[in-house]
C-alpha cells in the first residue's frame, strides 16, 4: 500500500504545519516500518516454549546436525537465528559489534548459555543475538528460523522470549509432553495472540518417549495425544487447534519417522510470504501496530487539548480584561467631552452677545460684516473647545495605556467642530411702514425656535431698542431685526456644535485603540490535525483487522 497510503501526505503536511516536522517525520517513519513489515520477502519462524521443552533439540533434528546446545538446564538465553548461507558460520552480535565464533556447539553455548560452568547465572546483556549461517540446509533461502530463549518464571527471560516471538511471522510453540502447559505459557500466548492473531501460533508437542521406538510412539499417539490436543484447545480457546506431534530425539536417529515428515512439510509451506497464515498474521500485526500508534497520537492529542484549553482560558481572561479597559476608557472620554462642552457653552453664548453689541454700539452696517464676525467668534470658541477636548483625550489615552491621539483624529475632531457658514440678515424697513417691530419680536418669541433662546432674544432686543432712542423708528426696527437674526444664527450654530459631543467622543475612542494588540485566539489546528491522524490510523487498523479475519 505504501506509507503514503497509511497516512496521506496532505495529512502529514497539515500535521507538520501545526505540530512541527519532527512528529510528522517520526510518524511517517513508523508507518513506513509498519508497511514494510507487510510485504517483507523474508519469512521468520520462531521456535518458542517453556525452557527445556526441546526447542533446540527440535531444530537440531530438522537441520540434521546437533549444532545448537541442548541440556536440562536453560541453555539458551540469547536468540539464535539460523539461515541458509554460502558456508557454515557463527557470528555473535554484541553491543560492541559482530564477532566470528568457531562453528561448533561449545562456542555457541559459551555465548548463549544462561548458566555458567560454575553453575551461576551469567549476564548476557552484551550478546544480542547469535547468527548461524548453514551451507546446504533444509531452511529455504528467504526463511530464517529463530531459536528463542525459553520462557520461565523470571520476567526478564519471558520478556526476551516475547520480544523474539514478536519478530516472527509464525511462532512454533513447543510443548514438552511431560509437562502440562503452565499458567505462564497461557499468559504468554494470550499476549502474543492479542498482538499477532490466532493464526500466528502453531503447536508442536515434543514427545519425550521412555524408549525411542515405534511401539512407544504409537502408544503415545493413541493414548496421550488427545489429552495434549484438549489441553491446547483449553489454553487457546480454539475448538480444534492444529497440533503436531514429533519426538525430537527419536527423529534425530530416524528422520523419516516420529512425526518429523509432517513438521518438515508444514515448515516448507510456511516459506511463502503469501501463505494465507503468514499474510493474516502480518495484517493482524499491522492492525495492532497501527492501533498502538493511534494510541500514541491520542496521547499527544490529549496534551495538545490540555494546552489549548489553558491557552483559551488565558485568552478569554485577557479579552475580558481588555473589554473592561475599553469600557473604562470609553466612559472617561465621554465624561471629559461632556465636561468640556458644558464648560464652553458660555463662550459660545458670548459670541452672539458680542455681535449684538457690535450691532447696537455703532451705526448699523448693511453689508455682511455681522455674519462674518459671528462666524469668526464661533470659530474661535469651537477651536478652543476642540483643543481642550483633544488635550483631555491625550491625557486619558496616556493614563489608560492607549495609543496617542493620531493626527487624523485630531484633524477630524477639529473639522467636525468647525462652524458652518452663518449669515446675519439686516432688514431694510421702508420709512412709511409702521408697527413692524412688534410683529418681529412677537414672531421670534412665539416660534420659540430654541428653548431658552426666546427670552434671551427678547431681553437683547429690549436693550437694542433702548439704545436706539436717537434714531428713526425704521432704523430701530432694522437694529432689532438684525439683533434677532444674529442671536438666532448664533443659537442655531451653537446648538448644532454643542450637539456633536457624542460624535466627538466616538472619534476619540475609536481613534485611540489599546497600545498593544490582543494576541490572536489560540489555534486548534494542531489538535485537529492530531485527531485526524488518529482517526485515519484507526480506520486503517480496522481495515487490516477485517482483512486478517478478526
Ligand atoms: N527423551 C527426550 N529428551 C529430549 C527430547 N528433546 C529434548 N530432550 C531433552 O530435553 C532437554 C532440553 O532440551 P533442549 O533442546 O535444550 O530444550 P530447550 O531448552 O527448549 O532448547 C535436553 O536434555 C534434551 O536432551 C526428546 O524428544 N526426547
Ligand atoms: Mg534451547
Amino acid at each position: 500500500m505504501g506509507s503514503a497510503g497509511l497516512l496521506p501526505r496532505p495529512l502529514l503536511r497539515r500535521l507538520a504545519e501545526h505540530h512541527g516536522s519532527a512528529v510528522a517525520d517520526e510518524l511517517r517513519e513508523r508507518c513506513h516500518e509498519i508497511d514494510a513489515g507487510l510485504s517483507r520477502p523474508e519469512v521468520t519462524i520462531v521456535f518458542g516454549g517453556h525452557f527445556s521443552c526441546g526447542k533446540s533439540s527440535l531444530i537440531n533434528m530438522l537441520i540434521g546436525r546437533p549444532l545448537l546446545p541442548t541440556g536440562d538446564f536453560p541453555e539458551t538465553g540469547v536468540p539464535c537465528r539460523l539461515r541458509a548461507g554460502q558456508r557454515d558460520q557463527v557470528r555473535a552480535i554484541t553491543e560492541a559489534g559482530d564477532s566470528r565464533l568457531p562453528f561448533d556447539t561449545e562456542s555457541i553455548a559459551e555465548v548463549v548459555r544462561l548458566i555458567g560452568a560454575d553453575g551461576a547465572a551469567r549476564p548476557l546483556e552484551h550478546v544480542r543475538q547469535v547468527e548461524i549461517s548453514l551451507a546446504g540446509t533444509v531452511i529455504p533461502p528467504n526463511v530464517a528460523w529463530l531459536d528463542s530463549p525459553g520462557i520461565n518464571d523470571t520476567t526478564r527471560m519471558t520478556e526476551r522470549a516475547a520480544a523474539t516471538a514478536r519478530r516472527g511471522d509464525v511462532l512454533i510453540w513447543v510443548v514438552n509432553s511431560r509437562q502440562a502447559m503452565s499458567e505462564t505459557e497461557r499468559d504468554f500466548l494470550a499476549a502474543h495472540v492479542a498482538e499477532c492473531g490466532p493464526d500466528s501460533v502453531l503447536y508442536v508437542v515434543n514427545v519425550f518417549l521412555t524408549r525411542d521406538d515405534a511401539e512407544r510412539w504409537d502408544w503415545f499417539l493413541a493414548e496421550r495425544a488427545p489429552y495434549h490436543v484438549a489441553r491446547v484447545a483449553d489454553v487457546t480457546g480454539q475448538d480444534s487447534p492444529e497440533v503436531l506431534f514429533v519426538s525430537a530425539r527419536a527423529a534425530s536417529a530416524d528422520p523419516d519417522g516420529f512425526g518429523a515428515p509432517p513438521l518438515r512439510r508444514l515448515l516448507g509451506t510456511l516459506s511463502d510470504p503469501g501463505h494465507r497464515r503468514i499474510a493474516a498474521v502480518r495484517r493482524w500485526r499491522t492492525a495492532a501496530r497501527l492501533t498502538e500508534l493511534a494510541a500514541n497520537v491520542e496521547a499527544r492529542a490529549k496534551a495538545a487539548q490540555a494546552s489549548l484549553d489553558r491557552a483559551q482560558a488565558e485568552h478569554a481572561r485577557r479579552r475580558d480584561e481588555r473589554r473592561a479597559a475599553n469600557q473604562a476608557f470609553d466612559a472617561a472620554v465621554r465624561q471629559a467631552v461632556r465636561q468640556a462642552f458644558a464648560k464652553h457653552r458660555a463662550a459660545f453664548d458670548q459670541c452672539g452677545q458680542d455681535v449684538v453689541a457690535e450691532i447696537t454700539s455703532a451705526s448699523l452696517k448693511r453689508d455682511d460684516s455681522y455674519g462674518r464676525s459671528l462666524h469668526r467668534r464661533l470659530e474661535r470658541a469651537a477651536a478652543d473647545l476642540a483643543a481642550e477636548v483633544l488635550a483631555a483625550a491625550g491625557r486619558l489615552a496616556r493614563r489608560h495605556g492607549r495609543r496617542p491621539v493620531p493626527d487624523n483624529v485630531t484633524t477630524n475632531v477639529t473639522l467636525l467642530l468647525t462652524p458652518g457658514m452663518v449669515t446675519v440678515t439686516v432688514p431694510d424697513t421702508p420709512l412709511k411702514r409702521k408697527g413692524g417691530l412688534g410683529a418681529v419680536v412677537g414672531g421670534a418669541i412665539g416660534t420659540a425656535l430654541l428653548p431658552g433662546v426666546g427670552t434671551a432674544i427678547g431681553a437683547a432686543i429690549g436693550g437694542a431698542l433702548g439704545a436706539s432712542s436717537g434714531v428713526s423708528q425704521a432704523v430701530s426696527e432694522d437694529i432689532a431685526g438684525a439683533t434677532f437674526n444674529a442671536l438666532q444664527a448664533a443659537a442655531i450654530e451653537t446648538s448644532r456644535l454643542l450637539g456633536l459631543g457624542d460624535g466627538v467622543a466616538q472619534l476619540l475612542v475609536s481613534g485611540c485603540p489599546a497600545a498593544r494588540e490582543l494576541p490572536a485566539p489560540p489555534d486548534d489546528g494542531e489538535l485537529l490535525a492530531l485527531r485526524a491522524v488518529r482517526e485515519t490510523l484507526l480506520a486503517r487498523a480496522e481495515a487490516y483487522a477485517t482483512k486478517a479475519g478478526r
